[in-house]
Formats: structure tokens, sequence, C-alpha cells
């Protein structure tokens, strides 16, 4: 089984899904979620999910805020994206998009509870490994590429390339 990233030839790899993040930010603050089901139940993250046939990444991204949150995000960026291989098989691949507006009020669904943070405090213990590595580029707006190799919830290797 893999060890390090350089060990996958990420030419010939495929992700069994394609996936969304969103990172609403504005005023200093991060709008975040304690997600309830699917992946990374328990944890917090940004809202998204995985991409519906005949969606584009950004309108899975619009589509999974509305849905959890009940907000519209809007002047969407794609900022970076993420590929993820787990020891088990399964390999995702991750947009990532930081949204600086949004119109709504953030509202509790079945999916997820929102919770604002100041860009200052975000709570990395609570939150996927990787999380730490790209979401101050993110909010920076700077580009990024990582991949990752993930055993369960334990990252077990990354490389990032940023800008
Ligand atoms: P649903 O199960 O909600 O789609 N996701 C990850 N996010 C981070 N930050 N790190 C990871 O490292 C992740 N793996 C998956 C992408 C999956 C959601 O979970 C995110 C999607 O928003 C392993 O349908």
């Amino acid at each position: 089984m893999w060890e390090r990233t350089d060990e996958i030839d990420w030419s010939s790899w495929v992700a069994a899904d394609i996936a969304t993040l969103v990172f609403v930010a504005t005023e200093g603050r991060v709008l975040l979620i304690r997600k309830k089901r699917g992946l990374g139940a328990g944890k917090i993250n940004g809202p998204g999910g995985r991409l519906e046939p005949g969606e584009t990444p950004q309108q899975c991204a619009v589509r999974e805020v509305q849905e959890e949150l009940l907000i519209t995000p809007l002047e969407l960026l794609k900022v970076g994206e993420g590929r993820f291989q787990f020891l088990d098989g399964y390999a995702i691949h991750v947009h990532v998009f930081r949204a600086d507006a949004y119109v709504g009020e953030p509202t509790e669904t079945d999916e997820a509870i929102p919770l604002w943070f100041d860009q200052a405090e975000i709570p990395y213990d609570e939150m996927w490994e990787d999380d730490e590595i790209w979401l101050p580029l993110l909010l920076a707006g700077t580009p990024f590429a990582g991949r990752f190799i993930f055993d369960g919830d334990r990252m077990v290797d990354h490389c990032l390339e940023v800008g």
C-alpha cells in the first residue's frame, strides 16, 4: 500500500467522486459547518458535497451551500483543489472555492450546523488534517493543488503545489 504521494501515478489516477468545498469569507471571519452526515460527519469543514450528473463544480458548490445552509454564496472563486487517495481504495477529487459574499441567513439543516469563526481562530483540531495546510492559502486567495494519502481519518502523506 502507498505510504508516499510520489508512489502514486497521478496522471492515471481516477477519483470515484468529484466534490466541492466552499468557504464563505467576509470581514475577517469564515463560515464553517459542523457536518451532520456523509464523509467526515462530526467534523468541522466548509459546506460542500459531491457533484450530481451533468453539474459543473461551480454549480455543485452553489447548490450544496444552498442545501446545507439555506444561503446563496456570491462571487465564488475557485482557488484550489485536492486529490485524496484513501488506503481502502476510495478516491475523491475536491474543488475548493472561496465566496466573498452571500445572500440569506445561515440556518441549521439536516446536513449541517453553521458556525462562524474569526480567521485567526479556525478550529483545526476538529477538522480534517489537511485543512491546516491549505486553508490559509485559500483565505489569502493563493492558488494551490494538493495531493493527499489518508488512512481513514489520518493523513499519511501529502504534497502541495502553491501559486
Ligand atoms: P459528502 O459526503 O458530503 O461529500 N471532503 C474533505 N474535506 C476536507 N477538508 N478534507 C478531506 O480529506 C476531505 N474528504 C472529503 C468534500 C464529501 C465532502 O467531504 C469533503 C465534500 O465536501 C480527506 O457528499
